[in-house]
């Protein structure tokens, strides 16, 4: 028997026509990408991902920082998009739904979304940190080191090749947050998938909801800040609800 879809979830989605889904690294989880939350495997189990992912730690050793990411790319390339990504897709053939998402791996990409905000920057893209030209060919490199540092390329101006990602401590592209408050503002129904809600400003956005009266429904198989304040709260994974949700729409 499917998940049963939370009484009166489907009428209000069914009567959606603009939605904004906010996803949060649990929507990439069942394809096989760790949540920050978890531990993360390998050699990498002994760091912190939100220590690794901060302008100091890529002054300290940008070599460790970029052999991180490559090993999170190739990682990524390995993965594909699950039944919640393409759920999604699916839902945007019925309704104007846009992706507004923290993470920064492409599998929404990859199952047909268009994604309106990256609010942290994309893993497969690379600028320069010095002269912030965007630097290209900066794919998964030659199999990381042993020890997981790997150096990164240089620019022509002299400066280093970074992931174009924002870091703890970094603005978000004002564009991005700009767009997912508008988003928001304008839908009829907002779907916060898979985030912990507890990073900033990103975790603004479903309050912002709350706050003009837009219905928002938290799907996340465990409690967040916010599960409380939602409309609906649906305590499932998110490659299991979406595709029960879509199926209910008809
Ligand atoms: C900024 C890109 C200022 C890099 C990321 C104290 C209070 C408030 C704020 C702060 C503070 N101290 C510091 C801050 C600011 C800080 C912040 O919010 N820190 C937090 C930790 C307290 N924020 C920042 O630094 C931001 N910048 O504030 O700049 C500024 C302003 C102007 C000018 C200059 C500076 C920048 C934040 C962006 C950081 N970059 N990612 C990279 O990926 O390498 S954040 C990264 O972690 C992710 O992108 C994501 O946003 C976050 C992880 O959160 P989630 O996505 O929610 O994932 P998480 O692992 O936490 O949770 C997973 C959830 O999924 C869980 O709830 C779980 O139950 C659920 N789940 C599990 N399985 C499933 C599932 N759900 C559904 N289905 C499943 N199967
Ligand atoms: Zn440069």
């Amino acid at each position: 028997m499917g998940e049963q879809v939370p009484r009166g979830l489907a009428e209000l989605a069914r009567g959606s026509r603009t939605v904004t889904v906010l996803s949060g690294a649990g929507m990439s989880a069942e394809s096989g990408v760790p949540t920050f939350r978890d531990a993360q495997s390998g050699l990498w189990e002994r760091y912190d991902a939100a220590a690794l992912a901060t302008p100091e730690a890529w002054l300290a050793d940008a070599a460790l920082v970029w052999g991180w990411y490559q090993w999170r790319r190739s990682l990524v390339r390995a993965c594909e998009p699950n039944a919640g990504h393409r759920a999604l897709a699916r839902w945007a053939r019925l309704a104007d739904v846009r992706i507004v998402t923290q993470n920064v791996d492409d599998l929404h990409e990859r199952a047909g979304s268009a994604v309106l905000a990256h609010l942290h920057g994309d893993l497969f893209a690379s600028r320069c940190d010095t002269c912030g030209q965007e630097a290209h060919g900066a794919e998964p490199g030659p199999e990381v080191a042993q020890d997981g540092r790997t150096p990164p390329p240089r620019c022509e101006c002299g400066g280093l090749v970074r992931p174009g990602v924002v870091w703890f401590g970094e603005a978000l592209p004002p564009d991005a947050f700009e767009a997912g408050m508008r988003s928001v503002l304008d839908s009829h129904l907002v779907v916060v998938v898979g985030t912990s809600g507890l990073v900033q400003p990103a975790a603004l956005l479903p309050d912002i909801a709350l706050r003009s009266g837009i219905p928002v429904v938290e799907i996340n198989p465990g409690p967040t800040p916010l599960s409380t304040d939602v409309d609906v709260s649906w305590r499932a994974p998110a490659a299991v609800a979406l595709p029960a949700l879509i199926e209910a729409l008809g």
